[in-house]
C-alpha cells in the first residue's frame, strides 16, 4: 500500500495544488471524484467566500478533500479558525511558515501537510508534528522557492521520515515515476489540471497553456522576495524591465495587483498574470480531470514495468 493513499483515504497518491482564484469547491470535488485529493484554494478569499466553496465542494462529493491555506492571505487567522469550525479534515499550507497554526489544527485532529521549499523547513515541520510535507520545486507555477524538484526531493527525503509529496514539474507518468524514484510517496499537480474541462478559468488562459512551449514561463518578483512563475507576456516584460530599473516594491505591486484575476476571470492573457509551471509545454489538449489523472497513473504503471529492462552497464 502507498503511504499517501492510506493516510488520506484516496485512490491515487495524487493531490491537486490549491491554485488561488482557480481551485473552487466544484473543481476540488471533481478531482476528489476522480480518485485524487481535491484542494480548495483560499488565496484571494475571505471567510464567507471560502465557506461557500467548502459547502459547494461538500454538495458535489462524498470523497475526502482538503483546503489550502495561503499564508499571505490578509484574513489568514480567521480562515484558520474557519477550518476548525467547518470540521475540515485535511489542510495544506503555502507561501509561508504555518508553525503558529499547527497546535490548533492538531488539537482538532486535522491532518496538516505544509508546502516546503527546503529540507530545513521540512525538518522543522516534522518536529511540530505535521502529517506529511509537500516538497515543491521551482518548476511550479505561482509563488516558488529556489530549489528544483530534482535537487529538493532527495534532500527532504534525507531530512525527514514522514511521507513526502513531490510538487513542481509533474504532468506525466514519467515525472510521476521520477518523483517516486527520488523518494517521494505521492505527487501534487497543478498546471496539467489547468487544461481540464472542469477547470473554471477563462478559455484564453487554457489556450495560453496549450500554446506554451518549454521556455515560455518566467519568474517575476525575485528582487522583492516574492518570486512568481507565470507565462511570458506584456505584464512580465514590463515587470522585469521595472525590476531591472530598480523600481520600488509599491510600483511593482501596482502592476501585479489584481493581475491574477485579470487572467483567470477576464481572459486577459496579455496584461494578466498567467501563472503556470514549466510543464505548460507538455499540456496539449483539454481533457476531463478523470482522464488526466488516469493517464498519469496508467502511464506511470507501464513505465515502472519497463524499468527493469533499462540497462545501466
Ligand atoms: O503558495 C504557493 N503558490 C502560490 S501562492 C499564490 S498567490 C500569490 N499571489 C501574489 C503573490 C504571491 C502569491 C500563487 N502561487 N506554493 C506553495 C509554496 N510555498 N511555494 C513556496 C512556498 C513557501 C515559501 C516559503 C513555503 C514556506 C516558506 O517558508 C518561508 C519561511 O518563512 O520559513
Amino acid at each position: 500500500m502507498n503511504k499517501i493513499t492510506e493516510l488520506l483515504h484516496i485512490t491515487y497518491p495524487i493531490i491537486q495544488g490549491g491554485m488561488a482564484n482557480i481551485s473552487n469547491g466544484a473543481f476540488a470535488a471533481a478531482v476528489s471524484n476522480a480518485g485524487g485529493l481535491g484542494i480548495i484554494a483560499s488565496g484571494g478569499k475571505n471567510v464567507e467566500q471560502l465557506k461557500a466553496e467548502i459547502a459547494s465542494c461538500r454538495s458535489l462529493t462524498d470523497q475526502p478533500f482538503g483546503v489550502n491555506l495561503m499564508l499571505m492571505n490578509p484574513f489568514i487567522d480567521a480562515l484558520a479558525q474557519l477550518m476548525v469550525d467547518e470540521k475540515i479534515k485535511i489542510i495544506t499550507t503555502g507561501a509561508g511558515n504555518p508553525a503558529k497554526y499547527i497546535p490548533l489544527f492538531k488539537e482538532n485532529n486535522i491532518l496538516i501537510m505544509p508546502v516546503v521549499p527546503s529540507s530545513g523547513l521540512a525538518k522543522r515541520m516534522e518536529g511540530l508534528g505535521v502529517d506529511a510535507v509537500i516538497a515543491e520545486g521551482s518548476e511550479s507555477g505561482g509563488h516558488i522557492g529556489e530549489l528544483t524538484t530534482m535537487a529538493l526531493i532527495p534532500q527532504v527525503v534525507a531530512a525527514v521520515s514522514i511521507p513526502i509529496i513531490a510538487a513542481g514539474g509533474i504532468a506525466s507518468g514519467q515525472q510521476l515515476v521520477a518523483a517516486l524514484a527520488l523518494g517521494a510517496d505521492g505527487v501534487q499537480i497543478g498546471t496539467c489540471l489547468l487544461v481540464s474541462e472542469e477547470c473554471p478559468i477563462h478559455i484564453n488562459y487554457k489556450n495560453a497553456i496549450l500554446k506554451a512551449k518549454d521556455i515560455d514561463s518566467v519568474v517575476t518578483g525575485r528582487i522583492c522576495g516574492a518570486p512568481v512563475r507565470c507565462l511570458k507576456n506584456e505584464m512580465t516584460k514590463t515587470y522585469i524591465a521595472l525590476e531591472k530599473k530598480g523600481a520600488t516594491v509599491m510600483e511593482l505591486e501596482e502592476l501585479t495587483l489584481g493581475s491574477m484575476r485579470k487572467a483567470v476571470l477576464d481572459g486577459d492573457v496579455i496584461h494578466g498574470s498567467v501563472m503556470a509551471g514549466q510543464v505548460a509545454g507538455m499540456c496539449h489538449e483539454i481533457q476531463p480531470i478523470r482522464v488526466i489523472i488516469e493517464n498519469l497513473v496508467h502511464s506511470a504503471q507501464r513505465l515502472i514495468q519497463e524499468l527493469p529492462a533499462k540497462e545501466l552497464l
